[in-house]
């Protein structure tokens, strides 16, 4: 079969039945293929950020990786960002580009470059494919890399004139793989944790990105042991109403040694060493504290700190033998069971708009419907909002850890495009929306219902919160992007939108977000930081 038709094939034996692109010249060999696959959408994005991040979200909702092409060197460079997130939030995506024609590489000829080059840094592992008949081989290895612990976006860069030529190459068939199995030394490990004083778990992503959170909730309950959400998680890795869920300790160093501090023993699931985002001095393990690590990437464990174990093995199946080897064995478990925290009690005055961050919050999240999907990427208003969500049901959350804005439209459009049946909010900072905004076009454009909100606060708040705590009085320069007219910008794209005026109105929306049929935009007034 032809190259391009080898392509295809391993695209459909894969799963593969949506393509997020933008194409070029050197994509139009595939392009023109897909005219004979109705099976295979493709996706189009106005700007390649968009096409990552909604591959991103569509990978997270359907479990497998998610197929994305670009063109040459100018639209791998637009998606770097969207596979730097997906990097570090082990997201599996294949990425391919055109590479311009090899009978005039050398020449240097326009668009062409170094693809391998550029997207080394944002990438699993990243190829070029030399010889038509290497292209099959090279693309059941990619999905096979992007899938295996860490997960990760893998790049393949297919020259032109090899897509399109009439080389007969043949299919290797699929090599199924059984998911990885429980870790050993879960015998040792479950001594040490029933041996403890003051247990505590840290519930990090890969909990809730390896399906295991029922698992966990087990162990956490045989040990009753306080659990900490990972800092800036991006999954629901821990019930947010479970009564042992002790909190989110803000991302740095300092705070997670402070939250730990006082428990004796620490089991770290599936977390990628605590990803600090602002800089404090020391450890974020407390001194003389017993960490036990799991974790499915060999990397993790002992990788920042050290641990007395690391455990290697998949998450779900590791939790499922620990909680089974710690059955009965922790008679104090019951005890160290507190009441459930008094969260989101005192609801914050109503007031007109532009309205509290603090009102914005507690509307979105009390409104939520239970089966819905928040995609957060809200910046000051999401650190607002994750306490307060209730965080029941797996894969109801979902956000990047890997921090480069633009990504939430994207990932919101993903999100509902991989699992129709879940209804998708999506809570934007409005300097986070600029980014990704040409998002918008695909969200018209294949009618897919999401709601975003945007945070229109007029500013970078965060940043001038980050200056305000480091003692800088201001003036603050380049923060401000004014009051924008956020409703005019869903106009442009198609996209229907409103103005609320009260956190009354915004709630009546979320709750109703499982009957919109159409993407909606809703311009949020927000208070900025000088309570105007
Ligand atoms: C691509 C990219 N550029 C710049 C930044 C730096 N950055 C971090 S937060 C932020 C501002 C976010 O503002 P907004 O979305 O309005 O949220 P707010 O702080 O107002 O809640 C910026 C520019 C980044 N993380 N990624
Ligand atoms: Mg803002």
């Amino acid at each position: 079969m032809r190259p391009v038709a080898a392509l295809l094939a391993i695209l459909r034996d894969e799963g593969v039945e949506k393509i997020f692109g933008n194409p070029g010249t050197t994509e139009l060999p595939l392009l023109d293929a897909l005219a004979d696959a109705p099976d295979i959408e493709y996706v189009l994005a106005t700007q390649e950020l968009s096409a990552v991040a909604m591959a991103d979200g569509y990978a997270r909702a359907t479990g497998r990786p998610a197929f994305v092409n670009l063109h040459v060197a100018a639209g791998l460079a637009n998606g770097l960002i969207g596979m730097l997130n997906a990097r570090r939030s082990r997201i599996p995506l294949v990425v391919t580009a055109g590479q311009q024609d090899r009978r005039h590489l050398v020449e240097d000829p326009m668009l062409s470059g170094d693809l391998v080059g550029l997207a080394t840094a944002a990438s699993k592992h990243a190829v070029e494919v030399q010889h038509a008949r290497d292209l099959p081989i090279v693309l059941r290895r990619a999905f096979a890399l992007a899938a295996r612990p860490p997960a990760g976006p893998v790049f393949v860069s297919i020259p032109m004139d090899l897509l399109w030529s009439d080389t007969d190459v043949s299919v290797p068939p699929r090599s199924p793989l059984t998911p990885p199995g429980p870790a050993t030394g879960i015998d040792r490990a479950a001594a040490i944790l029933a041996g403890a004083r003051r247990p505590a778990v840290v519930a990090g992503d890969g909990v809730g990105r390896e399906g295991a959170v029922a698992e966990l909730v087990t162990v956490a309950e045989r040990l009753g042991a306080s659990v900490y959400p990972q800092p800036m998680h991006d999954s629901v890795n821990f019930p947010g109403n479970h009564p042992l869920n002790a909190g989110m300790p803000a991302p740095r160093n300092a705070a997670v040694r402070e939250a730990l501090a006082g428990h004796d023993v620490v089991l770290i699931v599936g977390s990628h060493a605590f990803s600090p985002h602002h800089y404090t001095p020391g450890s974020p393990i407390p001194p003389g504290t017993r960490v036990v690590q799991l974790d499915s990437d060999p990397d993790e464990p002992g990788r920042n700190f050290a641990v007395e174990l690391g455990l290697v093995g998949g998450v779900r199946s590791s939790l499922a033998a620990l909680a089974t080897a710690l059955d009965g064995h922790v008679p104090a478990a019951a005890s160290r069971v507190a009441e459930p925290a008094d969260r989101g009690a005192a609801a914050p005055r109503y007031g007109a708009a532009p309205l509290d961050p603090a009102a914005v919050a507690h509307a979105i999240a009390t409104a939520l419907p239970p089966h819905a999907v928040l995609v957060d990427e809200a910046i000051t208003i999401g650190v607002l909002l994750r306490p307060l969500l209730r965080l029941e049901r797996p894969g109801g959350f979902v956000h990047t850890v890997g921090g480069g804005l633009g990504w939430g439209i994207g990932a919101a459009i993903g999100t509902r495009l991989g699992q129709p049946g879940r209804p998708v909010v999506a809570v934007l900072g409005d300097g986070c929306a600029m980014f990704g905004l040409q998002g918008l076009w695909s969200a018209a454009r294949y009618r897919v219902p999401v709601a975003f909100l945007v945070m229109n606060n007029g500013e970078y708040r965060t940043l001038k919160d980050t200056l305000a705590e480091s003692g800088s009085t201001g003036p603050h320069l380049g923060l401000d992007l004014g009051r924008l007219d956020w409703t005019a910008a869903a106009t442009f794209f198609g996209v229907r939108s409103r103005r609320v005026e009260s956190a009354d109105e915004l709630s009546e929306v979320v709750a109703g977000v499982g009957e919109l049929d159409a993407p909606l935009l809703l311009d949020v007034p927000v208070l900025d930081r000088e309570g105007t």
